[in-house]
């Protein structure tokens, strides 16, 4: 049987087999652009924010080092996180750049597979220079393994390309709202720059400006840049399709299009204002507008300015300050090794199980549906129904399964019993699906679900496997 990655503990596939033909793609391209597109995979295999089948195995964490932040969002009020990684209504607790030294190194030793450290808040990084850069030469010197990361609205960014360079900062994330001063002063009241604060749109002008020349440097210094967009409805929703062949031609190697979030009780502008957030089909259907190169980021959680963990599980609370600094650093470069090459190893065996399914299926080609999966990572159908927080989503056509999202919920299981309320929730969150594929789904809730239409199916094994395996039942119950 399969088990997750999660555990620390990448196992065999066994007996999946290697696969050969197919569209050999070396035959596709020149010399020169494969061994670039190679390099490129090398550098972003193990981020997992920039590749999403390096997010079902390795982890990130962020260490809370930057308090101040130098433009107003209308998303964001200063009580929280910056909204621009984070998600809103959370407040992390604040590091020294030492103390944050400490918590990456006992991190790197109890989550061997965490391998990019990011900085992003809870203001902005760059408003804090040295405290930013000060971590970043702490963490390079103790850890040199760890990828170093970080998350910028880039009014500051063209002044710190440089110093990027210099620490070996490999990616750079920029949060672009507008191209168009005009959509871009529904969002942003006021921006403070050269110890001056501008209002309206003479300050969204500098802004825009400053993030077109920080994306242009990134670029000419060969430094991977992703972009964030909050998708505002009515705001900004119709204008990022512009926005995303704009930072596309300017060299961004990925869009990340979140929701907005907002609440009345974050107390910013939107929440008060009333302004609402996307439906996951809006966003998904923008994704899909801006998607004509692929590579659109869909696996996003917008997680917290010091969170710990996979994408889909925040350890952050094993880890809070009083914790860690009672740990001492367990970094073991060697170990760590050994950890990444067993994830290696059991992800090379998985792409082959995955080409094996495919080369079964293929010509079955069908209708696109959408299943929803209980997993800890590894990409594997691995947990029960009761006990997800969330479920990603993957898009099935009989040849492939394609990952397109997920969704947050409470889990069901709440102290070993199911709660209606919560069950009640969770069939709203995946009613567009037509199947939930989990290792173990209670009786209660599989009838709650088939009346709702989504068919429960339960296995332990590789997601894409395990997503065929259901269509082709799908398939034949529509045709029954
Ligand atoms: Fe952190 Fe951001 Fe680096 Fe990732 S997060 S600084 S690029 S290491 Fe990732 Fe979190 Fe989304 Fe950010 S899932 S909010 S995109
Ligand atoms: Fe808040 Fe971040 Fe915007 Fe600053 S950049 S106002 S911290 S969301």
């Amino acid at each position: 049987m399969l088990q997750t990655t999660s555990t620390l503990t990448p196992v065999s596939t066994k007996p999946h087999s290697k696969t050969s033909g197919g569209c050999a793609s070396s035959s596709c391209g020149s010399p020169t652009t494969e061994i670039q597109d190679q390099k490129l995979q090398e550098r972003i295999a193990k981020h997992p924010c920039y590749s999403e089948e390096a997010h079902h195995h390795y982890a990130r964490m962020h260490v809370a080092v930057a308090p101040a932040c130098n433009i107003q969002c209308n998303y964001c009020n200063r009580k929280y996180d910056c909204a621009n990684e984070s998600r809103p209504g959370v407040v992390s607790e604040l590091l020294t750049p030492e103390e944050a030294a400490h918590k990456v190194l006992v991190i790197a030793g109890k989550i061997p597979q965490m391998t990019v450290l990011g900085i992003a808040g809870p203001g902005d990084p760059l408003a804090n220079p040295e405290k930013t850069f000060r971590t970043f030469e702490l963490i390079a010197d103790k850890a040199p393994d760890i990828k170093l990361c970080l998350s910028t609205n880039g009014l500051m960014l063209p002044d710190y390309v440089d110093r990027i360079k210099q620490l070996n900062v490999d990616h750079v994330t920029i949060t672009i709202n507008m191209v168009d001063p005009k959509v871009g002063e529904k969002i942003y009241p006021w921006v403070h720059y050269g110890r001056k604060r501008y209002r309206g749109i003479e300050g969204v002008k500098i802004l825009h400006e400053r993030q077109m020349e920080g994306l242009q440097a990134l670029k000419e210094a060969d430094i991977l840049c992703k972009v964030n967009s909050v998708m505002i409805p009515g705001i900004n929703d119709e204008h990022l399709v512009e926005v995303d062949e704009v930072i596309r031609s300017k060299g961004a190697f990925l869009h990340n299009i979140m929701p907005l979030i907002s609440a009345p009780e974050h107390g910013t502008h939107f929440g008060l204002t009333g302004q609402r957030g996307p439906t996951p089909k809006e966003l998904k259907n923008l994704q899909d507008n801006c998607s004509g190169n692929m590579k659109m980021m869909r696996h996003c959680r917008q997680c917290r300015a010091d969170a710990v963990g996979l994408l889909g599980e925040d350890r952050s609370q094993e880890f809070t300050k009083d914790k860690f600094m009672e740990m001492a650093p367990e970094y073991d470069l060697d170990k760590r090794q050994e950890v990444h090459a067993g994830i290696e190893e059991f992800k090379a065996e998985l792409k082959a199980a995955k080409a094996k399914k495919a080369a079964e299926k293929k010509a079955k080609t069908g209708p696109k549906i959408l299943v929803a999966v209980a997993t800890k990572g590894g990409s594997l159908v691995n947990q029960h129904f009761g006990h997800a927080k969330e479920f990603q989503i993957f898009e099935v056509d009989g040849n492939e399964a394609k990952f397109v999202g997920h969704r947050k919920v409470d889990h069901y299981c709440q102290s070993g019993y199911g709660e209606e309320a919560t069950l009640e929730h969770i069939i709203q969150s995946i009613a567009d699906c037509k199947g939930v594929l989990a290792s173990k789904i209670g009786h209660c809730p599989q009838d709650e679900l088939r009346k709702a239409g989504v068919e429960p199916f339960e296995a332990y094994d590789v997601i894409d496997k395990v997503a065929l395996d259901f269509y082709e039942q799908y398939l034949q119950k529509l045709k029954a």
